[in-house]
């Protein structure tokens, strides 16, 4: 009896070698608590976002969602364990915006993956170069070690924290436009041609998660750094499918390669669900 009872409690220890607790034992990443509400989803400011209107009334219930985009330290974990390889890697190729010839840039498949984009990252980092479907592995590996239930977040429930709650600002922080110390976008360092030269927050690239100021409920680049992929499927807000996107995922916030407008807290996003960049990631949501 007292044999079963040790081999019973062995068992139960290796399936949940992670303290349920602290999904993220690689880096400093947690989950933080939102109380559900209702708020009006969309863009009140700006009558010509058309894909975020009509504006509508809606209801979010409560969930927790992940303190910062998901690392290469929180991903390396996942992929050590489970030996997953992801689309980008069994495919040798992700986008990467590049010359195609002396003068244009454009979207390019390059052999580039997670490990390598094609820019130097540190393991506190946002990943990069994952498809919608190895956003889904994490989310299941998650799942399975902690034994709750991980996923990708809703679409209403990124914009209702983005907005605080669902407070009507155009950014997270509020109305102003970015300044260096609110998002990672493309600013004076990038080197696309739609770059804001006046505005200078310290990378060209990815920055670490974490590296700009927090929103309200201390949640770290909602907006810029890398694009985030939500689990749902793109649909106008009237409820229509858009048009040769009818399997395309949400995609949310920006990132270091996109002007200012894509950080707004209503702006949408969307691509298909096995298609990866070297500037879209995404974080997570844990649900009852
Ligand atoms: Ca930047
Ligand atoms: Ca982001």
């Amino acid at each position: 009896m007292r044999t079963l009872t040790l081999l019973t409690l062995t068992l139960c220890y290796s399936c949940t070698l992670q303290n349920s607790d602290d999904p993220f034992a690689y880096s400093e990443n947690r989950m933080v608590a939102i109380l559900g509400g209702e708020f009006w989803l969309g863009d009140l400011l700006d009558s010509a976002n058309l894909l975020a209107l009509p504006v509508h009334h809606v209801i979010v219930r409560s969930f927790e969602i992940s303190q910062y985009e998901i690392s290469i330290g929180d991903f390396e974990a996942f992929v050590k364990d489970s030996e997953y390889l992801t689309q980008a890697e069994s495919e040798n190729w992700a986008y990467s915006y590049q010359y195609v010839d002396d003068t244009i840039r454009k979207w390019k498949r390059e052999d580039i993956n997670w490990k390598n984009p094609g820019f130097k990252q540190g393991d506190n980092h946002p990943v990069t170069c994952v498809s919608w479907n190895d956003a889904k592995a994490y989310c299941d590996w998650l799942s399975l070690k902690t034994g709750d239930n991980y996923r990708l977040p809703l679409e209403i429930e990124w914009e209702f924290i983005s907005k605080n709650r669902g407070r009507s600002t155009k950014y997270p922080w509020g109305n102003s436009s970015p300044n260096g110390k609110t998002a990672n976008f493309a600013d004076f360092n990038s080197q696309v041609t739609w770059a804001d030269k006046s505005v200078d927050d310290g990378y060209q690239f990815t920055a670490p998660v974490g590296s700009y100021l927090p929103n309200k409920y201390r949640i770290y680049d909602l907006a810029g750094n890398v694009w985030e992929w939500c689990e749902d499927v793109i649909k106008t807000y009237n409820g229509l499918p858009v048009k040769n996107y009818a399997s395309a995922r949400v995609m949310r916030g920006g990132s270091f390669h996109n002007k200012e407008n894509t950080l707004r807290t209503t702006w949408r996003n969307y691509d298909y669900p096995d298609n990866r960049y070297y500037n879209l990631g995404f974080r997570v949501v844990r649900s009852r």
